[in-house]
C-alpha cells in the first residue's frame, strides 16, 4: 500500500477565502489525463507540492509521473487538501456546523488557518471596511476555538473510556494512543505531548482534569500543527497586519498569500492565456488578443500588488512549507530498474512518494507492496548502485529499488 496519505485541512472563520484557497490549490495548471477528478468529495481534493524533480539531477530529459505532473523540471506531487467548513465562535459548544467541523478536523494532519489579513471581515464574517477588523484577534480566537474543541473531544473519550480501563491497561501510553487513533494521532504524538506538558513522570492513571487539559492542548499542537495563511495580501491594508501576525505567531508560522490572485493565474494558465507555473514570481502573456481589457487589468494588478511585492502569490510556498517543514515529509522515488530508473513498463520515475523523515528501506518496501515488505532482501540506491539494508534511513530525493525473495 502506498504511503499513508496525509491530509491538510483548511480552516478559518467565514468569508476569509478558504474556498478560494482550496480551489486554487486543487486547480492543476495542466491536463492530467490519469487523474480527471481533482475533487474526491465536495470538500476534499488533490493539491500539489512543487519540488525540483530528481530527473534533472539524473541528467534525464523527462519523467513519466503516474500521479501528479512534471513541468520544466518541477515535479508537482499530489497531497490531499480538505476545506473544513463551519468554524464559528462557539463551534466547540456545538454551535453552527460544529459537528461536521469536528468530523472533518479529526482526519487532518496539519491545518492551514486562513486569516483575512486585510481586516475586511468582522469576527462573524460580515464584510467591513478594509483595515477595521483585527486579524491578530481573529487568529487568536479561532485557534482558541480549535483547542477548546480538541480538549472537549479528548475529555469525552477520557471520561467515557480511558479513565475506567487505564487502571488495568498494561501500557498506559499504548492504551491512550489506541483510543485516540480516530483523531489521526500516533504514539509519537502522545509521547511528545506528554513531554511538552511536563507529565512524563506522572502516571496517566492519576492525571487531574487540569493535566488532561494541558495534555490535550499540547497534543493538538503536536498532531495538528497550524500555519497561518495571511490571505488577501493583495489589499493594501494587509501589510501592517501581516507584520503584526508574524510578531505574535512567529515569522515561520505566517505566510502572506493572495488566494484569489493564485486562482486567477492558474485559471488563465489552464486556459492557455498565460504561461505560469504555481510558485513562480511572474507570468508571461501568451496572446493578448484573447484577453479582455478587464482581464488585462486584473493581471496587471496581480503583478504589481502581489508578485512584485511578495515574490509570489504565496500559495505554493504555503503548501510546500506545510508538507516539507511542518509535516517533515521527504520525497523518495521507487523504481524497478535501477539503471534506467523505470518501472517494468519503462515509465521513468513513475512515482514520487511523500514519506515521513525517518522512513526505512523496508518500510518503503511495505508501502510499495505488502509482499515486497515481507520478503525484502535488500534495497539499491539507484544513484550510486550501492546496496542498502532494511534499516537504511531514506534520504530526500533517494531513488530506490527494492530486491525481494519472491514477488
Ligand atoms: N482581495 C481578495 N479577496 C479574496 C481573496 N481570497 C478570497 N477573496 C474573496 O473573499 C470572499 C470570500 O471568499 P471564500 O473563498 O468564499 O471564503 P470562505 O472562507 O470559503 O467563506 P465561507 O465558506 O462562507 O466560510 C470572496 O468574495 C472572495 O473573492 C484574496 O486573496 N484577495
Ligand atoms: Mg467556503
Amino acid at each position: 500500500m502506498p504511503p499513508p496519505e496525509k491530509i491538510i485541512g483548511v480552516i478559518g472563520k467565514t468569508n476569509v477565502g478558504k474556498s478560494t484557497l482550496f480551489a486554487a490549490l486543487t486547480l492543476a495548471t495542466v491536463e492530467i489525463a490519469n487523474h480527471p477528478f481533482t475533487t474526491i468529495e465536495p470538500n476534499v481534493g488533490i493539491g500539489y507540492v512543487r519540488k525540483k524533480c530528481v530527473h534533472v539531477e539524473l541528467g534525464l530529459e523527462k519523467c513519466n509521473p503516474r500521479t501528479g505532473y512534471c513541468v520544466k523540471g518541477y515535479r508537482f506531487i499530489p497531497i490531499k487538501i480538505m476545506d473544513v467548513a463551519g468554524l464559528i465562535p462557539g463551534a466547540s459548544q456545538g454551535k453552527g456546523l460544529g459537528n461536521k467541523f469536528m468530523d472533518d478536523l479529526r482526519q487532518a494532519d496539519a491545518l492551514i488557518h486562513v486569516v483575512d489579513a486585510s481586516g475586511s471581515t468582522d469576527l462573524d464574517g460580515n464584510p467591513v471596511k478594509p483595515g477595521t477588523s483585527d486579524p491578530v484577534e481573529e487568529a487568536i480566537n479561532i485557534q482558541k476555538e480549535v483547542d477548546e474543541w480538541f480538549y472537549s473531544v479528548i475529555k469525552r473519550i477520557w471520561e467515557s473510556k480511558i479513565s475506567r480501563h487505564i487502571i488495568t491497561a498494561r501500557n498506559p501510553i499504548e492504551y491512550i494512543t489506541q483510543n485516540l487513533s480516530g483523531l489521526s494521532i500516533n504514539k509519537n504524538h502522545v509521547v511528545e505531548a506528554i513531554r511538552r506538558a511536563g507529565l512524563t513522570d506522572k502516571n496517566p492513571r492519576s492525571w487531574s482534569n487540569e493535566d488532561i487539559r494541558v495534555f490535550s492542548i499540547e497534543l493538538r499542537r503536536v498532531s495538528k500543527p497550524i500555519i497561518i495563511a495571511a490571505n488577501k495580501a493583495d489589499l493594501h491594508t494587509a501589510e501592517e497586519n501581516i507584520k503584526r501576525l508574524k510578531e505574535v505567531f512567529g515569522e515561520e508560522n505566517v505566510i502572506p498569500v493572495s488566494a484569489l490572485a493564485e486562482y486567477i493565474l492558474r485559471k488563465a494558465a489552464k486556459n492557455n492565456y498565460i504561461e505560469y507555473l504555481p510558485g513562480d514570481n511572474d507570468f508571461v502573456i501568451k496572446d493578448e488578443s484573447k484577453l479582455t481589457s478587464d482581464q488585462m487589468k486584473a493581471l496587471k494588478i496581480i503583478r504589481e500588488k502581489v508578485l512584485e511585492k511578495y515574490g509570489s502569490t504565496g500559495v505554493q510556498q504555503l503548501i510546500s512549507h506545510v508538507v516539507f517543514r511542518v509535516l517533515n515529509l521527504i520525497t523518495v522515488y521507487p523504481v524497478e530498474d535501477h539503471h534506467k530508473y523505470t518501472d517494468h513498463y519503462g515509465n521513468i520515475l513513475p512515482d514520487a512518494y511523500l514519506v515521513p523523515r525517518g522512513t526505512k528501506a523496508r518500510d518503503l518496501a511495505y508501502m510499495i507492496h505488502t509482499d515486497l515488505g515481507k520478503t525484502f532482501l535488500y534495497a539499491v540506491n539507484a544513484k550510486t548502485g550501492e546496496r542498502l539494508g532494511e534499516n537504511y534511513e531514506l534520504k530526500d530525493n533517494d531513488v530506490i529499488k527494492i530486491v525481494a525473495a519472491a514477488h
